[in-house]
């Protein structure tokens, strides 16, 4: 009797109309279905890697997909996702996702880890995927229906010098882009390339700076990638300057400071970006610099986005509740997924803060598709930062958001609309490296936020 029925679950639920299909699925099988299996997925098609979870359940066919990418800490993500979350929920029935969600969150006790976060956020989105493929909707139909056809993007334009900046975002202005952010040699300003011998800080050359590459690690005691935060924070606002002087005011312009000043030198570069009209100005401050976003709002009519990097709710709260922030970038799955993030942007809303969702390479097209049906959903988005879906993406991930005349556009399929070829996804294996970016230090040796 049950292999027949699953049997017909599955065959119909194809040839079926939905409509005929959700009558079926009303009946003993929606009602009986349980999570039989919950496992990690590492991948890295543009040779970043990505963390994706699969749950299947006992319904044929039927399975959900998460993102759970923190791309720093890859295996042990992994490792939490394997040993710890999949012996916890297997077994048990999807359907219910706030209840599972608090289980994985409070399960380990201690809480609000970048690990354990990514790893329940795994979980959380593939639960919400099942939910919406047994639905037949996408899960912005989930969260209420659109709001908007599709959601605004900005892209990533740099450059070593004005010019080659200029030249990128109006590369990007030709393809229909409305917004774009502008950087001037990756965050924390350009890393001058001296060799080996002049790199090393001494007494009589303090102020030298130098890559990590150039130094043979028995040179220095301080290898790392240094910068100049002073030279930065000066040749920020002469960039923008220059390319307000050539494109004038018709593109929102971002930039993005990724916490590289010292407080006070932030504040300086918000104010000296007033006459620029950003869209808005990222990680001015480190998330525990909570006062000096105060001092910053007394100053600044410069729009502050703030919260990629952010874990723990007290680390949002005040910000949102005393609107020392304009737009919250928080990384969904370092939240804990969609859960958790839908009730950030309910909270934002309330305080006329709008979002604007991390979407970099180290975020999976399970979590840019996440990021999208919350920007479709939402009334209080503001814009959607996203990366060029390459080609490999698409190969081992059917049905990435598409993007077109400046917006991200999803696919309404149930669901994210979002799958996994996993033959594919192994064809690209991570690997595991010391990171140096995050290494970053001032001309002196001193080591700053990344
Ligand atoms: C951004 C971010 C990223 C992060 C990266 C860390 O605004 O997109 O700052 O570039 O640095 O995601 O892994
Ligand atoms: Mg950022």
């Amino acid at each position: 009797m049950q292999d027949a029925v699953s049997q017909r679950f599955h065959r119909f639920r194809y040839e079926l109309p939905a409509a005929d299909w959700r009558l079926l699925t009303a009946k003993e099988e929606y009602n009986n279905v349980r999570i039989t299996k919950v496992r990690s997925i590492l991948t890295a098609p543009d040779g970043i890697a990505l963390i994706v979870v699969k749950v299947e359940t006992d319904q044929p066919g039927l399975y959900g997909l998460g993102c759970a990418t923190f791309t720093q800490r890859a295996t042990v993500v992994a490792k939490a996702i394997d040993d710890y979350l999949a012996p916890l929920v297997e077994g048990r029935d999807p359907r219910n996702i706030e209840d599972l969600w608090h289980m994985m969150y409070i399960n380990s006790y201690w809480r609000n880890s970048g690990v354990l976060n990514n790893a329940i956020s795994g979980v959380d989105m593939a639960l919400w995927d099942i939910k919406g493929k047994i639905a037949n909707m996408p899960v912005y139909d989930l969260l209420g229906g659109k709001c908007r056809e599709a959601a605004m993007v900005y892209r990533h334009a740099d450059g070593r010098d004005p010019q080659e900046v200029l030249d990128n975002v109006l590369k990007y202005q030709d393809q229909g882009y409305l917004a774009v952010r502008c950087q001037m040699g990756g965050y924390g300003g350009r890393v001058k390339d001296i060799t080996a011998a002049t790199a090393v800080p001494s007494k009589d050359a303090p102020q030298a700076t130098h890559r990590m590459k150039t130094l043979d690690r028995q040179g220095s005691a301080f290898p790392g990638a240094y910068y100049d935060a002073d030279a930065y924070a000066r040749s920020i606002p002469p960039l923008f300057e220059y390319v307000r002087s050539k494109i004038g005011f018709d593109l929102f312009l971002l930039h993005d400071i990724h916490e590289r000043l010292a407080p006070i030198d932030a504040i300086r570069m918000a104010k000296a970006l007033e006459p620029y009209r950003l869209f808005f100005l990222e990680d001015p401050l480190a998330p525990d610099q909570i006062e000096w976003f105060r001092r910053l709002r007394d100053q600044s009519a410069t729009p502050i986005a703030m919260g990629e990097l952010h874990n723990n709710p007290l680390e949002w709260r005040p910000l949102i509740a005393e609107q020392l922030i304009d737009f919250i970038r928080a990384h969904i799955s370092q939240l804990g997924g969609l859960t958790p993030a839908r009730k950030l942007a309910a909270l934002c809303e309330a305080f006329g803060v709008r979002t604007a969702w991390h979407g970099p390479g180290d975020v999976s097209p399970i979590g840019h598709a996440a990021n999208l049906h919350l920007d479709l959903a939402c009334h209080n988005f503001g814009i959607q930062e996203v990366i060029n879906f390459s080609e490999a993406l698409y190969e081992v991930f059917p049905g990435t958001p598409e993007l077109r005349n400046g917006y991200v556009w999803a696919n309404d399929k149930p669901g994210w609309g979002v799958d996994i070829d996993e033959d594919k996804a192994a064809k690209y294996p991570i690997t595991v490296v010391p990171i140096e970016w995050t290494q970053s230090r001032w001309p002196d040796g001193t080591l700053w936020t990344p």
